[in-house]
């Protein structure tokens, strides 16, 4: 199964052969570099449908920014108790932003947490490029979609907890 579409070099894919048709699935997208976020969602439902996941099974949230995913993440689950899991989708710019480091070190550690304290897969699909342009290429360009590897992950750790 192809994880993104184009001439993509991350060689990433969902090989799995467990059925996803049962699956319900939250995606937390931030609303900051929404050029970067929206490519990374599609890229995510794309993949998530791919492996039988269907339509009305995949919900969106969206927040301001990438620093709001934990709690997006966090309100997904206290309102949908049957969720396989979440993906988080966001995009901090390092060369835009002296807040860079708190931003992406409080996102990383905030998905983390909420991932153990619910005991289901939470996946960290957050770009931290340099620029624009190489949060582009991860976003359905050259390096692929980093949204469709963020679902290859959840639809792995799902598989791992039905094993
Ligand atoms: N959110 C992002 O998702 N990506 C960014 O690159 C980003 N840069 C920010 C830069 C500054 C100076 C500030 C104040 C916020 C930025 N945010 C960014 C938003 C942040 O994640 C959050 O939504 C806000 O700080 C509100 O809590």
């Amino acid at each position: 199964m192809s994880a993104s579409s184009g001439h993509d070099l991350s060689g990433i894919r969902y090989t799995g052969t467990n059925p996803h048709t049962a699956d319900r699935v939250v995606i937390v997208v931030a609303k900051w570099n929404p050029e970067i976020t929206e490519a990374l969602y599609e890229g995510a439902v794309a993949t998530l449908r791919e492996a039988g996941v269907r339509a009305e099974n995949i919900l969106r949230y969206s927040v301001p920014g990438s620093f709001e995913l934990p709690i997006g993440a966090e309100l997904a689950f206290k309102r949908h108790f049957n969720l396989d899991g979440i993906i988080c989708l966001g995009c901090v710019i390092q060369g835009e932003t002296r807040h860079f480091e708190f931003i992406s070190q409080a996102v990383a550690q905030g998905i983390m947490r909420v991932s153990l304290d619910h005991k289901k897969p939470v996946i960290f699909g957050v770009l931290t490029p340099d620029s624009q342009q190489q949060a582009l290429d991860r976003a359905g360009g050259k390096y692929g979609n980093k949204g469709a590897e963020a679902a290859v992950a959840l639809l792995e750790m799902v598989d791992l907890e039905r094993i």
